[in-house]
């Protein structure tokens, strides 16, 4: 038996009724074969980050433990983002609106880049819309070969990510 991995998901949609798909694709993660659901963040909103003509967007995080490795954990998150409809846009339409975007963000300490998976995730210390659900579940996490979460976090670029106000939906 393989020992569980904590893996951290990035969940974002614009799409489709954002809230019920990022609800239901956090729902989904604890329904992946070999994996438990460990923690999920708050939603949170921000402005697209890429072309600007596109809704707002909503974000969250979740920790897994798995016992999957990395490529097939991320088959696993291809198949729920097309479950959930979502069509991989040709290279020219490249950050446009999406329904459901599951983005594997931390493997455990791994650091691998490979044609199809980089770890930790390219971005993830640039983006607000991450960097804010990830520290609310898990303050002290270090993203190997990065600063501390919180100094990522006050040196983070726009588009600013603020806790969605779930009464209102
Ligand atoms: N912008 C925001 N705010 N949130 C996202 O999840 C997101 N995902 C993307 C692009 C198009 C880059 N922009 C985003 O893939």
């Amino acid at each position: 038996m393989t020992q569980p991995i904590p893996a951290y998901i990035g969940v974002g949609s614009n799409l489709a009724d954002p809230v019920r798909q990022v609800r239901a694709a956090l729902v989904a993660l604890g329904g992946l074969k070999q994996t438990r659901l460990l923690r999920c963040s708050s939603l949170y909103v921000s402005a697209p980050l890429g072309p600007a003509e596109q809704p707002d967007y909503i974000n969250a995080v979740a920790a897994i433990a798995t016992e999957l490795d990395p490529e097939a954990l991320l088959t696993q998150l291809q198949d729920l983002e097309r479950a959930a409809g979502r069509i991989r846009a040709p290279d020219g339409l490249r950050w446009g609106p999406r329904v459901l975007d599951l983005d594997l963000l931390l493997y455990g300490m791994l650091r691998q880049r490979s044609a199809t998976l980089t770890l930790p995730h390219p971005g993830i210390g640039q983006r607000a819309f991450v960097l804010r659900p990830l520290l609310e579940i898990a303050p002290d996490l270090t993203i190997p070969g990065l600063s501390p979460l919180e100094q990522l976090l006050q040196q983070c670029p726009p588009p600013a990510a603020r806790v969605l106000d779930e009464d209102s939906h």
